[in-house]
């Protein structure tokens, strides 16, 4: 899949992008990543591209203005782009989203600076999306949360080991808890089950603990789809 995503800050990205299953998922071309500035797009006065400018009706803070955002967008948008603008204003980003995200050929992320874009630029926008319902100081942060839940859906970008991690926010409920060694740890000991080699004890055991926080944690998850009969 490739990723353009349209920021001022397009340094902000090279750590989260360079290391560990996002590395390897773009070494292997699973994943084709694209830092565009959208201060590329401004027109210059001088040496100076303008990007934003204050509200009209008043207010505080900057607006980033449309030319430089559509200019941006359809420098790399083709027929079969999905164009996703990150901002609190969106739906809520879940796996769900996650996963159909993952199925499109080519993804152009708006990340928003300031008090957020003109309006008028989000006609070239498909969808809205929010990581959740909070204030960021810009929205690159966000296009890197995105990237990284949806990329964990590309088919070989998580291994086989690590693709069973996959399946607990798909269900809708919580993990269970995970241990590794020491058996003992400051007087707290692995539970029994785990220990016992009986795969189908083990899953009863690790589905029930789920639930159990997910009931504690985030009840009103318990009240979606069918996890609902198996609570007691
Ligand atoms: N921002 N989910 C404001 C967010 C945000 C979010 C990005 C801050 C856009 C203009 N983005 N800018 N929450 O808080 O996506």
């Amino acid at each position: 899949m490739r990723v353009d995503i349209l920021s001022l800050f397009p340094e902000y990205f090279r750590g989260p992008f360079d290391v560990s299953i996002l590395k390897r998922a773009q070494g292997s071309k699973l994943l084709d990543i694209h830092l565009v500035d959208i201060r590329n797009f401004a027109a210059r006065k001088g040496n100076y591209a303008k990007v934003d400018d204050r509200p009209y009706g008043g207010g505080p803070g900057m607006i980033l203005m449309p030319e430089p955002v559509c200019e941006a967008i359809r420098s790399v948008k083709k027929e079969k782009s999905h164009v996703v603008y990150l901002s609190p204003q969106g739906k809520t980003l879940t796996a769900a989203k996650c996963q159909e995200l993952s199925q499109k050929e080519h993804l152009v992320l708006l990340c928003g600076h300031y008090e957020g874009v003109d309006e008028r630029a989000l006609k070239e926008v498909d969808e809205e999306i929010s990581i959740g319902d909070y204030v960021l100081t810009n929205g690159c942060l966000a296009a890197i949360v995105l990237v990284d839940a949806m990329a964990r859906f590309i088919p070989g970008v998580l291994g086989h080991e690590e693709a069973a991690g996959q399946d607990s926010f798909q269900e809708g409920i919580f993990d269970a808890p995970h241990y590794t060694r020491p058996e003992v740890f400051e007087g707290i000991a692995v539970p029994e089950v785990l220990k016992t080699g009986n795969h189908a004890e083990i899953a009863k055991w690790r589905r029930k603990q789920g639930l159990a926080k997910t009931k504690r944690v985030r009840p009103e998850l318990i009240f979606l789809k069918e996890n609902l009969d198996e609570t007691e």
